[in-house]
């Protein structure tokens, strides 16, 4: 969601790796970024005269259809004459014109070039909010306000900017680039300031850098916003670094335990190329999306049998629940408006990547003047052991096991009051996890002195502190290639058998079985999760038939259980989020459809206008995307603060009848070494014997 207001102006972009071997799928080398900068300017020498800015500078991913055979398995060097290209958002300021291009960096030239329409708003970045914080210090109903709440000293005010989705007022239809801020105060240098929430808001345009709102904010259970009995800003501290805590305050019984692998890491890494036991990929990153996944495949017995063409986090958005004008206006989409590339943190700096030898990948990202920025370890990749893979006590009365490994790609965002970790792991059964974790400070609002209910819509996670109820949706892109690229989806639900106890078909009435429902066209294959099923979907590749059990090869996706998005269909806000209506898509491949909402999520593009617009094309043995749409709602809990224990969303990807046994029957047992280095036999007495 939000970002906080930036300590330092350094502008932390980030992207794009250097020791590329040449593959097209790897992201801009600074020297690429430097490259398109200089094409565009000579090109059109007004961008610079007119000091357009470059929002956007990202590798244009080669079409499909000149990757795929070589990921499919054919010797195919003409992979290398690919050419290189760029794809570009360019940004006026002064109008907040948006502009989109394509340049190839072969023949340095541009390609295309197409303005948007006016009011086409594309993401924020650090300069933005240097821009609206800016207007906002200066404005001095802002500090009056701020005076009021107890903090005279605007240093130790904190702002959060926000984006907003929805124009609800003519002065916010009459803004192209609004932010809406939030306001805390600090103690001290490093102070929790979500203990010190203020009681209104400001909206500020950073085209025109006019804060033309300032609204108050419900503090009270009802949704009057004139009530300012008890405004009290709170000033008692809620600090979780351990240094504004009491001095013996950590607990001391903690014993450090370590990941060692001696014999050094198992998977090897040339340029975005990792192979990991039987699996094979590439790692890419951008700007926009972060971490991507390109061409997964797994060595089945010296054939290699591709899975995945690309996997990608589509879409991450955050809607609040709290009906209350203006809450309605805390509904960010954190991908879309924000960005996870652009901001990705360092995650050897950060130490959260913990795992025996850690591989880190440096990435560049260009900043809004066109300068590649090179930000470190926005990947890591590393090991981890993953509990018993399998194990059974075996007629001689031992147990026979092995211990389950598996490699994670991991990186890490800070969107404000959140920090998110999206990691790919991969196990040695083949299945593969998309695992994302939230951390992070709950978004709070002031409760008046005396209030303890906010309406039902949050929970006083500290006296006078609310946190209030929200979503963290995901949308996952997976682009698969179940053994080739000819696939199809169903869903695959658990039923009871339907006839009666004492019927013929089930005569003892116990009886389940399940049912496989074809999806045949985008229209059909809008569907969602239905734990009382069990409910799965097969990936399916229909031209490759298991000799076992006679039907197609396939790949399941067991979903994450949570409720629905909570936005009515009539909302305004809808739009924005329609293609969360259902926890599963399916559609046809078209190249450039890689956003559920559109590039611009601006509420007329996307998964519902492209399955309305042909809802009934056959998506059976073709080449399709699966998009999966799920979500943790969050009732924040007392214990979420002052900071949250981290939260999980993730699902699986396994394969289901797929390999002709279980594929890691031939992972070798654990060296003795390996389980028991030291342990203790304990013997508990019988205290009464
Ligand atoms: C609309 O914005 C312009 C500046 O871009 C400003 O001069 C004008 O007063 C605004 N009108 C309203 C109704 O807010
Ligand atoms: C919305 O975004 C799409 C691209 O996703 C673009 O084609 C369309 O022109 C945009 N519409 C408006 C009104 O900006
Ligand atoms: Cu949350």
């Amino acid at each position: 969601m939000a970002r906080p207001f930036p300590i330092s102006i350094l502008i932390i972009l980030c992207l794009s790796d250097t020791n590329g071997q040449g593959h097209p799928l790897d992201p801009l080398t600074p020297a690429e970024i430097q490259l398109s900068v200089d094409i565009v300017h000579n090109t059109f020498p007004i961008i610079r005269d007119q000091d357009w800015r470059f929002n956007w500078i990202t590798l244009k991913e080669p079409e499909k259809v000149l990757l795929l055979p070589s990921f499919l398995g054919a010797t195919d060097p003409s992979i290398n004459s690919i050419p290189r290209k760029a794809f570009i958002i360019l940004m006026e300021r002064k109008t907040n014109t948006i502009a989109e291009l394509i340049v190839n960096l072969n023949t340095r030239t541009v390609e295309e070039f197409s303005k948007l329409p006016q009011g086409t708003q594309t993401f924020y970045n650090k300069i933005d909010e240097l821009i609206a914080e800016e207007a906002v210090r200066k404005d001095e109903e802002i500090k009056r306000r701020c005076r009021e709440m107890g903090w005279s000293d605007m240093n130790d005010v904190v702002m959060e900017f926000w984006s907003v989705t929805y124009k609800d007022s003519p002065a916010l239809k009459n803004s192209s680039r609004p932010m809406q801020v939030f306001f805390y105060g600090q103690l001290f240098r490093g102070d929790n300031f979500y203990a010190h929430p203020f009681d209104f808001t400001a909206a500020v345009d950073v085209t025109t850098q006019r804060v033309f709102a300032i609204d108050y904010l419900p503090t009270h259970s009802d949704y009057n916003t004139e009530n300012r009995d008890g405004n009290i800003c709170p000033k008692t501290p809620a600090n979780y670094n351990p240094k504004f805590r009491d001095e013996n305050f950590l607990r001391k019984d903690v014993k450090p335990i370590f990941f060692k692998q001696p014999d050094g890491p198992g998977f090897q890494l040339r340029g975005n190329e990792i192979t990991w036991q039987k699996f094979n990929m590439r790692v890419g990153f951008n700007g926009r999306d972060g971490l991507l996944i390109h061409h997964v495949s797994y060595n089945d017995g010296g054939i290699k049998r591709p899975l995945f063409y690309r996997m990608s986090l589509a879409s991450l958005f955050v809607p609040y629940g709290d009906p209350r004008p203006p809450f309605q206006r805390k509904f960010p989409f954190d991908q879309e408006q924000f960005t996870l590339g652009y901001l990705a943190i360092n995650q050897k700096e950060a130490g959260i990547c913990v795992g025996g030898q850690v591989a880190y990948l440096d990435v560049y990202l260009n900043d809004e003047f066109g300068v590649p920025n090179r930000q470190k370890a926005c990947i890591c990749i590393y090991e981890e052991d993953a509990g018993l893979l399998w194990s059974h006590l075996d007629v001689d009365g031992k147990v026979l096991h092995t211990r389950s490994q598996r490699l994670t790609i991991s990186s890490f965002y800070n969107l404000g009051n959140y920090d998110y970790i999206v990691s790919w792991r991969f196990y040695q059964d083949a299945s593969v996890e998309f695992h994302s974790q939230l951390h992070g400070i709950v978004s709070t609002t002031l409760l008046a002195k005396g209030v303890t209910d906010s309406g039902g819509f949050g929970i006083a996670v500290a006296p006078q502190i609310n946190g209030q109820y929200h979503q963290h949706n995901f949308v996952v892109r997976v682009d698969p290639t179940i053994d080739g690229e000819s696939n199809s989806v169903s869903a695959f639900d658990i039923v009871p058998v339907p006839a009666a106890t004492g019927s013929k078909t089930n005569p003892y009435g116990q009886g389940f079985t399940y049912q496989v429902t074809p999806l045949r066209t985008p229209a059909e294959a809008r569907t969602n999760i239905s734990p009382s099923t069990g409910r799965t979907w097969l990936i399916n590749n229909p031209q490759k038939i298991h000799p076992y059990t006679k039907r197609p090869v396939s790949w399941k996706l067991i979903p994450f259980v949570g409720p629905p998005l909570f936005v009515r269909k009539d909302s305004p806000l809808h739009p924005f989020c329609a293609f969360a209506d259902y926890n599963v898509w399916v559609t046809k491949y078209k190249e450039g459809q890689v956003y559920p909402g559109g590039l611009y999520n601006n509420g007329t593009s996307g998964l519902p206008e492209w399955v309305n617009t042909n809802p009934n094309v056959d998506i059976t043995q073709t080449d399709l995307v699966l998009w999966y749409v799920f979500g943790f709602t969050h009732l924040p809990r007392t214990e979420d603060f002052p900071v949250m224990p981290g939260e999980v969303a993730n699902f699986f990807l396994k394969p289901t009848n797929f390999f002709l046994e279980n594929p890691a029957i031939d992972v070798p047992p654990p060296k003795p070494a390996q389980t028991v280095v030291q342990s203790k036999h304990l013997n508990i007495k019988n205290e009464k014997g």
